[in-house]
């Protein structure tokens, strides 16, 4: 399949899940200058934050098999200290399952072999940490975008959060966990995926095992490790009776509520 025509599946899928008339017209949007330059008016939009929506559907690059870094970094959590987690892994994850629930009409728990049965895709690319350093790695996984269509997105929808096992710090508010979230443009990307292979092999409990996000047009900290739990949700700020935020400190990610950007576009 074409560059063009995946993309074009891709937008569709996009825009029936989102029911959004404005996605679905980013085609025309960037194939006519003029109606293009009228929606920029209309919506007051930049010409940056323009370009911004327009490149957000490119493809990130991707690498041969001879570009593959030798060793592949590994940062954050290396191995969860984590109850739940060790005891998976004990066993080699067989009683391991992917929850997808929130605002899906049909909450879904995904065994390994169901991910596996899921549409996939295979993409070499390079990861690129806020600290400074890329390193390139092969990654097979399966696509968010169909797995979310399978659960189904109610109307409201808007962001996918990724629980993950591990806790990075012990805080008094108990937000230590990390988390990670995307939304719906980055989540039916092509290249995002949840990663189960790396370099041809089961993915290492170093870089993220059972599973890992990949959504490569971002930096490396929104790439979610050790993912326990996917939920939709409409907000990332939502907050309990009490002004308590429901995901973390309302940010939408363990680094972002420390200061880091949430969309962190390459
Ligand atoms: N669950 C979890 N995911 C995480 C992290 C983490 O500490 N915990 N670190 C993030 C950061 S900062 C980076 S650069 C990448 C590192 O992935 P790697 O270990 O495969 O290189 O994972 C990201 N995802
Ligand atoms: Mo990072």
């Amino acid at each position: 399949m074409t560059v063009a025509t995946n993309r074009r599946r891709w937008l569709t899928a996009a825009g029936a899940s989102l029911g959004s008339l404005w996605l679905g017209a980013c085609d025309k949007l960037t194939a006519d200058p003029r109606f293009s330059a009228m929606l920029a008016k209309a919506e007051g939009l930049t010409e940056r934050a323009q370009r911004l929506v327009t490149d957000r559907k490119a493809l990130a690059k991707e690498f041969t098999p001879a570009d593959i870094s030798r060793d592949f970094k590994a940062n954050g959590t290396l191995s969860p200290q984590d109850y739940a987690y060790e005891t998976l892994l004990a066993d080699n994850f067989a009683g391991y399952a992917l929850t997808v629930d929130g605002l899906v009409e049909h909450p879904l728990e995904l065994s390994l072999a169901d991910l596996r049965r899921q549409p996939s895709r295979t993409q070499i690319t390079r990861h690129d940490c806020v600290e400074g350093w890329s390193s390139i790695g092969k990654w097979k996984g399966a696509r968010l975008g169909p797995l979310l269509d399978r659960a189904k997105l109610k109307p409201n929808a808007r962001y996918v959060v990724f629980h993950c096992f591990d806790s990075l710090e012990q805080t008094l508010d108990n937000t230590g966990q990390y988390y990670e979230s995307i939304d719906l443009i980055d989540a039916y990307h092509p290249q995002t995926i949840l990663a189960y292979e790396m370099n041809d092999a089961t993915l290492p409990v170093r870089h993220g095992a059972p599973l890992r996000l990949r959504v490569e047009r971002q930096l490396g900290y929104k790439h979610a490790k050790y993912i326990a739990r996917i939920e939709v949700v409409e907000r990332l700020d939502a907050t309990d009776a009490n002004g308590q935020p429901l995901l973390g400190r309302g940010n939408g990610g363990f680094w972002p509520d420390r200061g880091y950007e949430w969309y962190a576009g390459i």
